[in-house]
């Protein structure tokens, strides 16, 4: 299974040792398309290669995997994009942050929404969707 994981990069990066545990779950399991999400950002591609080939990747993609906690525009055009492609989509939102999930994620009935207490939680809510991307 190919999976699309997003999560904030310009949104800010404090949850990025999230992501990096997230994807290294997923790889597990799956190849991961877009594993620099999950690592430190080193350099900047121009923004129209980076929009090129990350919707190359969305279309290629069997699934997509968003941590959702940090609000992002890239994210949440992601997740937009992924719904119009017809990509089954796991949402991971964090309980606890100081923040709310936007009604346009959490509204949505296409896409399957975790809220999660920690990491390991997450995990067995990847591994159950993508039993059912799999299955
Ligand atoms: O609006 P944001 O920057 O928070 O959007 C984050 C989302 O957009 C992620 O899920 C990525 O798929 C995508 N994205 C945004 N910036 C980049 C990027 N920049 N490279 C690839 N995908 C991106 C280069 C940073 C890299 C060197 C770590």
């Amino acid at each position: 299974v190919k999976v699309y994981f997003a999560g904030s990069i310009r949104a800010g990066r404090d949850d990025a040792p999230t992501y990096a545990r997230l994807v290294a779950h997923l790889r597990t399991r799956s190849e991961v398309l877009t594993e620099h999400v999950a690592t430190p950002a080193d350099g900047d591609a121009g923004d129209s290669d980076i929009w090129e080939q990350d919707m190359a990747w969305l279309r290629e993609a069997d699934a997509v995997v968003a941590e959702v906690t940090v609000p992002s525009l890239g994210v949440g055009y992601e997740l937009g994009m992924a719904e119009a492609l017809g990509i089954p989509v796991l949402c991971l939102f964090r309980t606890g942050a100081a923040v709310t999930l936007s009604a346009m994620v959490g509204g949505n009935p296409r896409f399957e929404v975790a809220r999660y207490a920690d990491v390991a939680e997450a995990c067995s809510r990847i591994d159950g969707f993508l039993d059912a991307v799999d299955g």
